[in-house]
């Protein structure tokens, strides 16, 4: 048993609602509900449903509920459980806590209720990460790489690379222990070509991290340009309400402003920023730092140009050029504007023209960019291990390496670093960090 602890939390989100979750999980889970019950020998069989009044030790009643008994292994965190499922309101909710704290159950710990389906074998290092993309998935696609890898498709992955990396360590060990030495090239030339898969797959793995990012978070689309283009006029009119500020004074936004915004199936999040020039305002400066951070980490960029200006002659990878101020345009400006080599998006910010194009523009980009096929890996956990793999093997791969004791030095220091990926060999500060991200109650 993974935890001596009884412990409790709600499960299901804090507000009014139908019904809400309490979940006990520990040894005491079931000695605990039966104390709240009339009947305080009720059988409780595990698995099956019981409609029951919960009274406090005033004999109060408190709700009538549905309880469900989990004998474990059988259960969710693999220790015996129970569930409470009550009348969808805090104070009821908040008076079952109670009873139950004075009961010495005790309030779960983030993420404690995973953590012990950890430790029970219940899943997975990978599987418990999955669970936490699953719950914060903000698009289908989200929810569907979450899923693939909680059902164990991604541990299943490692496993088999990790498998790879041993067969290739025993066999250079084999060699190095007892063989001849004129069979060591020949193993050598075998070794670096499983090495060889191993590094193409995890490069693979590493790649998908960023679809994964937009698939769970949401792509960050970032408003730029220089200070009174219409950045903000463009950020208000993708949103279809004022909520950046704006006026004719350059300088107006001196921080980044983000907002959620659905473009068709793409959940994702609308930054605006503090128009780029020199200055020596203490603050616009911070603001300018900020915007020049955001860009960074941008999936989608808005270049916003005035379009009475020039069009910017370099174009970078996932930026869209959104000429504003088109309406300020004559007929002839306009004309000279569209037989530029640079494509651009012509927009009104001011009067809402070529908005809808504007959003066509940035959903065609989304979907290259939020592609979701095969294996994603989900954590930047996940990611940074993998990025160490690859720098234990590539130098093996690159120099056709031939001496055997450096090749299995390196496979070693591989595999070390998968049994950290399947949470072999993870440190309990792996797992605080892990689980800090899960919030009470799962
Ligand atoms: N004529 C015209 N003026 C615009 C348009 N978009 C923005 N503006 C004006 O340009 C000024 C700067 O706009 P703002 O959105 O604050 O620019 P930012 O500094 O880039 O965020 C304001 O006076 C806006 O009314 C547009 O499409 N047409
Ligand atoms: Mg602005």
């Amino acid at each position: 048993m993974s935890n001596q602890r009884t412990y409790f939390a709600l499960s299901t989100p804090n507000g009014r609602s139908a019904t809400a979750t309490i979940r006990i999980s520990g040894p005491d889970s079931k000695n605990t509900i039966l104390k709240l019950l009339k009947n305080k020998n009720k059988n409780l069989k595990p698995g099956l449903n019981y409609v029951v009044r919960l009274y406090n030790k005033n004999n109060i009643l408190m709700d009538k509920c549905v309880i469900v008994f989990y004998k474990g292994p059988k259960s969710f965190t693999g220790d015996d459980m129970v569930e409470i499922h009550t009348h969808g309101n805090p104070i009821i909710v908040d008076n079952i806590s109670k009873e139950l704290l004075t009961l010495n159950a005790k309030y779960a710990e983030a993420g404690e209720f995973t953590r012990a389906a950890l430790l029970n074998n219940k899943i997975d290092l990978i599987q418990a990460e999955s669970l936490l993309s699953l719950i914060n998935a903000k698009t289908t696609a989200g929810v569907q790489i979450s899923n693939t890898n909680l059902s164990g498709s991604l541990t299943t992955r490692f496993k088999e690379l990790r498998e790879l990396l041993i067969e290739t360590l025993g066999l250079l060990e084999y060699e190095l222990d007892i063989s001849e030495t004129n069979s060591q090239k020949e193993v050598s030339k075998q070794a670096l070509i499983s090495l060889k898969k191993v590094y193409k797959k995890a490069d693979a793995l590493i790649s998908s991290t960023k679809s994964a990012r937009i698939n769970i978070d949401g792509a960050r689309i970032v408003i730029f340009g220089k200070p009174n283009v219409g950045k903000s006029s463009v950020f208000n009119a993708l949103l279809s309400y004022k909520r950046a500020i704006v006026t004719e004074i350059a300088g107006t936004t001196r921080d980044s402003i983000q907002e959620r915004l659905n473009i068709r199936k793409h959940n994702t999040v609308l930054i605006d920023t503090a128009g780029i020039r020199n200055t020596k305002n203490k603050v616009e400066q911070l603001g300018i730092d900020r915007s020049k951070e955001e860009i960074k980490n941008a999936d989608v960029l808005l270049h916003v140009v005035d379009s009475v200006n020039n069009i910017p002659n370099k174009k970078q990878k996932n930026q869209i050029i959104v000429l504003n101020k088109v309406d300020l345009l004559t007929i002839n400006q306009k004309k000279i504007m569209t037989t530029t080599k640079m494509k651009a998006v012509f927009v009104s910010a001011k009067k809402r023209t070529g908005i809808n194009l504007l959003t066509k523009e940035i959903e065609k980009k989304l979907t290259t960019i939020s592609h979701n096929q095969g294996e994603h890996i989900t954590s930047l956990r996940q990611e940074q291990l993998l990025i160490k793999v690859n720098k234990a093997i590539l130098p093996m791969i690159e120099n056709q390496e031939i001496d055997i004791e450096i090749i299995a030095h390196h496979t070693k220091e591989a595999i070390g670093y998968f049994d950290h990926l399947l949470g072999k060999t993870s440190a309990d500060d792996v797992l605080n960090d892990v689980f800090s991200n899960f919030c009470v109650g799962k």
